[in-house]
């Protein structure tokens, strides 16, 4: 475990390959009911080379008119995100020392050549709580800075069934996804990597 004093904590290959497989069964289903989306930015309304979708109460979605924000229903279909699995009620359980559950899983989709710009977590009203994210199929290069764009930011590689946790004046850094390594992992059954990002929303 790779961890640093403002609150980031990495847990290189905390899931084993069986529970990476039922993990990503449940993503494939999650998708079947709540299909991926393509966000765009507030404003210009420039799309995101990210694929996303949600599963739990809440889900993080972004388009043009209506900007960033979470919302209970899938914008297309009007329904609700499907509830989110089990496994991740426990992994949060297990690693986020909090005492509310996560409301918002958000399920993000890197196809080879996608990436996600440095940014801050910062859609969320309650930010004591820790964000926890569960990498499956390719390696990511990932960033994380500090709390100003300009700070020093430590690169990390990502690999399927990595934990990364983050608390404390980390949960306010600097972040983002700067390649995809097509080819490293053998999970998915196509190129990419999915991202499984639990976080909590409102104040419990
Ligand atoms: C570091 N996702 O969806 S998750 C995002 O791998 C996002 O899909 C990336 O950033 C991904 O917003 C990274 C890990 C993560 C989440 C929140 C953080 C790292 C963070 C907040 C602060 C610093
Ligand atoms: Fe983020």
């Amino acid at each position: 475990m790779l961890a640093d004093r403002t609150g980031w904590r990495h847990l290189a290959g905390c899931l084993d390959l069986c529970r990476q497989r039922a993990l990503l069964a449940e993503v494939r289903d999650v998708i079947a009911a709540s299909p991926l989306l393509r966000p765009a930015m507030p404003r210009s309304g420039k799309e995101f080379s990210v694929l996303m979708t949600n599963c739990g109460p809440l889900g993080w979605v972004s388009d043009r008119d209506g900007g960033y924000r979470y919302q209970a229903t899938h914008p297309h279909t009007g329904r609700p995100w499907p509830p989110m699995p089990a496994a991740l009620l426990e992994l949060w359980d297990k690693v986020a020392a909090y005492p509310a559950g996560p409301e918002a899983c958000l399920v993000n989709y890197y196809a080879p050549g996608a990436r996600l710009g440095s940014h801050r977590d910062e859609d969320e009203r309650d930010t004591r709580a820790p964000v926890l994210s569960v990498s499956l199929g390719d390696d990511a290069t990932f960033h994380v800075g500090g709390a100003q764009r300009g700070d020093l930011k430590r690169r990390l590689i990502l690999r399927s069934g990595d934990v990364f946790v983050l608390g404390g004046a980390a949960r306010a850094f600097y972040h983002g996804i700067d390649r995809i390594h097509a080819g490293t992992s053998n999970l998915l059954e196509e190129d990419g990597r999915f991202s499984l990002t639990l976080r909590r929303v409102t104040h419990p």
